[in-house]
């Protein structure tokens, strides 16, 4: 940051803040009054994405002042550094590099002088043998019988990325195979995955980026277990089961071969590694050329970001409102509303995405933040969120912005369907943005009494994002524009978005009291935790 100033020290900030003091009143109905062409001023198109922002409490000074503050926090030098493979990891000392695995010019990429582009390829070339041999039937498993279940076991960043893509591009998806995410460390998330399902036919992917990760490691036990069980001997491991991981000596310890395990390196951040071999699944599932598309996709968001002027910068402009309506209209929470049913996991993805990206309160020079940093993101496809929240959303006392996703062409062909849901999604953006005044709702015939409860204030902030159409590329696109919009709110907020310290510390905690669950003394606990552990052991051992 400029001078290692503060960031509410800033002139930028401050100018904003004073600006935000003259507007924050306006309304988005005079907004739109004033000036006919907003629609069109405040929109962005790029390749079969329009992004429109229109819908936003800002006028042309807002955003310029917004754009200023990027500049003043080194946006563009602070990309760089990601892009060309600096250390800006830096509580973990590694470089952030999932730029790299979507690479697909021929500019080389270095990590500590060495070009990583060469093992990025040559482990796709190793993901495309084994996903098209067991695409063609032709991986057997003990039995002599092809594989046709793949269960991906993974957790965080090794489940929520490949689990989403599989959901959202399902229709590209072959359908004699069946894939499955197993995340939970309850038992009942695997057992009810496996039971109808023939061990014969079942391959396990173990992806995680340690190999110590303890949900995973129990579940993948458990699914050994299952087929050494069934196949008589530990000889069916090497058929049964692949891992993804940086660990080879946890992988070898596990019983997988190397040549079973798909590698990925420290620069992979576990929640932006759905590129990388973590990916696997979803190659199994669309193939090869559709996984290339995606990639396709993501480096061309990538190079929108890197490339174009910040007042034009879809994932910039995206993290410069979500900083306008965090930090100075104290608007805390994020919808992200994906009219698609294919997307419904992707409010969760992104939910992990920023939530532990830019959940941090100390800055990168150490200090405890005096301004709200990431917002807690959540959402639910439309329409079943319009039948459940939106109430909150239209009238409640919070405002809430939101991000609504559509694409105008349906897959399935279904446009009776599609154009109700997309009529829908216009709707709702637009009444959030205008509501309905008291003189609307009278002119309606109304009964007076009524009036105030059928009123709508509006001037709820909304961004479209609407894409012509649902395909590997576009999504590639989609999530890297999201990635990138966490990307400059981190810089903005000067916190480190690529560390998490706070998923670390769960991976510890458990570990103290599963011993004293099991029978070991009890340590020193607060009354409460001390309860807890009697009350479970007694009933557990009754
Ligand atoms: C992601 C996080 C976290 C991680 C999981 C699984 O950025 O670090 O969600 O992905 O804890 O870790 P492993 O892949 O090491 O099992």
């Amino acid at each position: 940051m400029a001078g290692k100033k503060y960031l509410t020290d800033m002139d930028e900030w401050k100018a904003l803040f004073d600006h935000y003091n003259k507007i924050k009143g306006i309304h988005l109905r005079d907004l739109f009054n004033d000036d006919a062409q907003r629609g069109d001023r405040f929109s962005i198109e790029d390749g079969g994405l329009f992004f429109d922002y229109s819908k936003n409490r800002v006028t042309s000074e807002t955003m310029e002042l917004l754009v200023n503050l990027a500049r003043a926090c080194n946006l563009k030098e602070e990309t760089e550094r990601m892009f060309t493979g600096e250390k800006i990891n830096e509580t973990e000392n590694r470089a952030v590099l999932h730029i790299a695995l979507r690479n697909r010019s021929s500019v080389p990429i270095y990590v500590d002088g060495k070009n990583v582009m060469t093992d990025i390829e040559a482990v796709l070339q190793r993901m495309k043998l084994v996903s098209e041999k067991i695409r063609n039937m032709q991986w057997p498993g003990f039995s002599g019988k092809p594989v046709k279940n793949i269960i991906n076991i993974g957790i965080g960043g090794s489940d929520l990325g490949p689990y989403m893509v599989c959901e959202a591009l399902k229709y590209y998806s072959k359908r004699d195979l069946n894939v499955y995410f197993v995340s939970n460390v309850d038992g009942t998330h695997l057992i009810e995955t496996i039971r109808d399902l023939n061990p014969e036919e079942t391959l396990f992917i173990i992806a995680s980026k340690t190999f110590t990760t303890q949900e995973t490691m129990l579940n993948a036990r458990t699914a050994r277990k299952w087929i050494v069980q069934h196949a008589g001997s530990d000889q069916a491991v090497s058929r049964h089961f692949l891992a993804l991981s940086t660990n080879k000596s946890e992988v070898e310890r596990f019983g997988i071969s190397p040549s079973n395990m798909f590698e990925f390196w420290d620069w992979v951040g576990g929640r932006y590694s759905l590129t990388s071999a973590i990916g696997l699944s979803i190659m199994i599932s669309i193939g090869y050329e559709n996984f290339i598309q995606m990639l396709e996709g993501f480096h061309a968001m990538d190079k929108h970001f890197r490339e174009r002027p910040f007042h034009e910068n879809i994932p910039v402009i995206m993290a410069l409102l979500g900083i306008w309506y965090n930090n100075f209209f104290n608007f805390h929470t994020h919808a992200v509303l994906p009219y698609e049913q294919y997307l419904h996991r992707f409010p969760a993805y992104l939910q992990q995405g920023d939530m532990e990206s830019n959940g941090k309160s100390i800055t990168k020079d150490g200090l405890v933040v005096d301004y709200a940093t990431g917002p807690v993101i959540w959402g639910e496809p439309g329409t079943n969120g319009q039948h459940a929240f939106y109430q909150l959303m239209h009238q409640g006392t919070q405002i809430i912005p939101a991000d609504l996703i559509g694409f105008i062409k349906p897959l399935n062909n279904d446009y009776e369907h599609h154009d109700v849901l997309i009529s829908n999604m216009f709707a709702q953006a637009e009444a959030f943005a205008f509501g309905k005044t008291e003189k609307e709702v009278r002119s309606e015939g109304v009964e007076e009494r009524l009036v105030p409860y059928k009123t709508f204030p509006g001037n709820r902030p909304v961004n479209t994002i609407l894409f012509d159409k649902l395909t590997p590329y576009s999504l590639g696109k989609l999530i890297a524009m999201y990635e990138h919009k966490i990307f400059t709110q981190g810089v903005i907020w000067n916190i480190y978005s690529f560390d998490q310290w706070g998923v670390e510390l769960g991976k510890v905690l458990a570990g103290r009291i599963y011993k004293e669950i099991l029978g070991e003394p009890m340590g020193e606990h607060d009354s409460s935790t001390a309860n807890l552990i009697k009350r479970y052991r007694r009933i557990r051992f009754e």
